[in-house]
């Protein structure tokens, strides 16, 4: 069967299922692109055709449009594509399989596409390997930030690795692993654990960086450790937040690429509460607020517009 797989670019939840459709079909054409690009890839699959070269079309990991789903509904392409998905929509289609809880379990959408697949492809022996199902369930865990809580490092690991390898040698790599290796437990090669190795050692540096250089300041009316960084956001808050729980209310970060501040903590501070008063918002431990000039008044002397000017200026 010769199929066309659209999936997301961004991450390992998008790779996923390019590895999946390669090990069940024997003809698999990838496009990888964005949930603002896939409503102008459908048009012209449609425009041109170019569907009817295949015997079915996927998408994966991509959210789509009430204006996509017009589209395909319009069109013939409708009987013979699959859409896979764990974004939040309003819409439904016998074609479109979307689920994102049940219960505590979150779905992504390599998870639910892998699901599809044992249940049609019984016979198949490479998706009953439990390296496979190992590799899927990590990837479902990351996508939806639950790692951490169910202990898992390997999504971590895999992000890394995705981020720091090209991606159709990172699609084959793995691929070979699955269909040629009877590996009970997934593996990373030796060159995928150099990777995440020197990804370690650069956030532990970085996390050295920010605790040396956090300052102490009176914000409102709260003892807070002050941070001008722009990496690693949610590990730096979360770690110096830890840090310093006896000593600091919260941790506020000011990102100059992003223009925003970030705040985290682990007191019973209401981080949400606090930024909602600077025009943000968030969750209890975890908020944001833009930075603009009344922001900005408040970070004086220790960062201010100059200074976030001359800190963009010396990076590039
Ligand atoms: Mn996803």
């Amino acid at each position: 069967m010769k199929i066309l797989l659209i999936s997301h670019e961004a991450d390992m939840d998008g790779l996923a299922p390019s590895i999946l459709a390669k090990i069940v079909y024997e003809e698999v054409d990838l496009i990888f692109t964005s949930p603002d690009d896939i409503t102008s890839v459908i048009k012209e699959i449609i425009d041109t055709k170019k569907y009817k070269d295949y015997d079915k079309v996927i998408i994966t990991d991509l959210g789509l449009k009430d204006e996509a789903y017009d589209l395909i509904n319009n069109s013939t392409l409708k009987n013979m594509i699959m859409h896979f998905d764990h974004h939040e929509t309003k819409n439904t289609a016998p074609w479109s399989i979307v689920k994102i809880k049940d219960g505590e379990y979150s779905y992504s959408a390599a998870s639910i596409f892998y699901d599809y697949l044992l249940e049609t492809y019984k016979d198949n022996k490479i998706l009953k390997k439990n390296s496979l199902k190992e590799f899927i369930d990590a990837v479902r865990l990351y996508d939806n930030f639950e790692h951490v809580k169910f202990n898992n490092p390997l999504g971590l690991k895999l992000t890394n690795i995705f981020v720091n390898t090209e991606r159709y040698y990172l699609i084959n790599s793995l691929l070979d692993r699955f269909v040629n290796k009877d590996d009970k437990h997934f593996t990373l090669t030796k060159e995928e654990e150099d990777i995440c190795d020197r990804c370690e050692k650069e956030l532990n540096d970085y996390l050295e960086y920010c605790d040396k250089n956090l300052i102490r300041i009176k914000f409102l009316d709260y003892n807070v450790g002050f941070s001008i960084s722009t990496k690693y956001r949610s590990s730096v808050g979360n770690y110096l937040a830890n840090k310093y729980k006896d000593e600091l209310d919260f941790i506020l970060i000011a990102d100059y690429n992003r223009e925003s501040f970030s705040l985290r903590g682990v007191t019973n501070v209401n981080l949400a509460e606090v930024s909602s008063r600077l025009g943000g918002g968030g969750h209890e431990h975890a908020a944001g607020f833009p930075m603009n000039d009344d922001t900005l008044r408040l970070t004086k002397p220790y960062f201010t517009r100059e200074i976030m000017e001359k800190l963009k200026k010396s990076e590039n």
